[in-house]
C-alpha cells in the first residue's frame, strides 16, 4: 500500500504593523516565524495579506501615488530578499500577501494590485495571486471610525483563481474578502485543489452594519470551513490580527481539513505560529464521493451563476415563479 501525501504547513499568524514599522523590522519578524515553522518541522509558512506594512487601506488620501512607499515594486526586493534567502537555506516554502505596483504595462499603466506570492522550499517563485473580491469603498467616507479604502488603493484582478502543483499538492491562494464567496472555492475546487491559502486583515468593527462586529469570528469560521468541506480541500486562514492604529483586527487564525474540522488555530492576536501535518490524500475522501463533481454537479443548471452579477428578482405579481 502507498504511503499518504502529507504536507507539514504552518500558519502564521502576525499581530500589528505600525504604520512607522521598517520593512526590514518586519522582515526580521516574518524570519523569526519561518525558523519557528521549519523548528517544527514546516514545509510551507503562509504568512497573511499585505504582510509587509501596517493596513494603509484605513486612511483616505487624493494622492495615491503619494502612498507608494507601501507598495513592492519588485518582488524580491532588496528588503525582503532575506526571507526568500531564509526560506532556501531552511527548505521552508512561504505565502506572503503585499501591496504589488506593476511595471507600466503596453499603454504605459502602472497597476496597483493586493497580492499574494508563493515561493517553493528551494526559494523560487511558484506564483502569484492577485486579490479577485475588493471590499469596502472607493470614496472619501469620513463618518466611519476607520475607513476601509482597498477600493480606492487596488484594481481588481481578472486573472481568477489558477492552482499550482507544488509541494507534491495542487495549491490555490484567496485573499482575504475572497474567502467569503463560494465562487473562490469551487473555481479551485475544479482544478483539484488540495490546499488553499488564504491571508486577511478583518476589522472586527464594521461600520455599514455593526450588528455583525459581534460575529465576525464565526462568520471567519464559517466560510472557510464551508470552503474546505463543500470542495474536499485543505484551507490555510492566516490573520493579521490584534490593536494596529487604533483599530482591532480579527485573530482566530486556523488550519481546516476537507472535513471542514478546524484541526488547529492560534489563541493569541499576535505574531504566532500553529501547524498541521496535512494528510492530502484525505481531500479524496470528499472528492470522491458526496462531492464526486463530475458524477453530481448540473452546470447546466446554473448559468446565472456566470451570466449574470446582481439580483434579478421576480416581477411583483408573477407570484410563485415554480408553479
Ligand atoms: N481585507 C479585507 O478584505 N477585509 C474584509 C473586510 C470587509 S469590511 C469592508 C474582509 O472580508 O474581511
Amino acid at each position: 500500500m502507498s504511503e499518504s501525501r502529507k504536507l507539514h504547513v504552518g500558519a502564521a499568524q502576525l499581530g500589528p504593523i505600525a504604520k512607522d514599522e521598517s520593512r526590514a523590522a518586519v522582515v526580521e519578524r516574518l524570519i523569526a516565524l519561518l525558523h519557528q515553522g521549519a523548528s517544527v518541522g514546516c514545509e510551507l509558512v503562509v504568512f497573511p495579506e499585505l504582510a509587509l506594512t501596517t493596513f494603509f487601506p484605513r486612511w483616505f488620501t487624493d494622492d495615491i501615488a503619494g502612498h507608494d512607499h507601501y507598495y513592492e515594486q519588485s518582488m524580491p526586493s532588496a528588503e525582503t530578499q532575506p526571507l526568500f534567502d531564509a526560506a532556501k537555506e531552511l527548505g521552508v516554502g512561504f505565502a506572503l500577501g503585499y501591496a504589488e505596483l506593476t511595471e507600466p504595462d503596453a499603454e504605459g499603466v502602472i497597476h496597483r494590485y493586493n497580492t499574494t506570492v508563493l515561493v517553493e522550499r528551494d526559494g523560487s517563485i511558484v506564483g502569484k495571486f492577485r486579490k479577485v473580491h475588493i471590499p469596502g469603498h472607493e470614496a472619501d467616507e469620513p463618518w466611519r471610525p476607520f475607513q476601509h479604502l482597498e477600493r480606492r488603493y487596488f484594481e481588481e484582478s481578472s486573472e481568477g483563481f489558477p492552482v499550482w502543483r507544488c509541494f507534491d499538492s495542487i495549491v490555490g491562494m484567496a485573499t482575504c474578502n475572497d474567502r467569503r464567496w463560494p465562487e473562490t472555492y469551487r473555481e479551485m475546487g475544479l482544478q483539484g485543489v488540495e490546499m488553499v491559502l488564504i491571508g486577511y486583515n478583518t476589522p472586527i468593527h464594521y461600520a455599514p452594519d455593526p450588528g455583525q462586529n459581534a460575529l465576525q469570528g464565526f462568520h471567519n469560521h464559517l466560510c472557510m470551513q464551508a470552503g474546505a468541506y463543500q470542495n474536499g480541500t485543505w484551507v490555510v486562514g492566516v490573520a493579521k490580527g490584534g490593536t494596529e492604529e487604533g483599530v482591532e483586527s480579527l485573530a482566530q487564525s486556523c488550519i481546516i481539513a476537507p472535513s471542514g474540522q478546524i484541526v488547529a488555530q492560534a489563541v493569541t492576536t499576535g505574531d504566532e505560529l500553529i501547524s498541521a501535518i496535512a494528510d492530502l490524500d484525505w481531500c479524496n475522501h470528499y472528492k470522491e464521493t458526496l462531492f464526486d463533481f463530475a458524477r453530481y454537479r448540473r452546470p447546466e443548471l446554473y448559468q446565472r451563476i456566470t451570466s449574470q452579477k446582481g439580483v434579478i428578482k421576480p416581477p411583483a405579481d408573477s407570484g410563485d415563479a415554480s408553479s
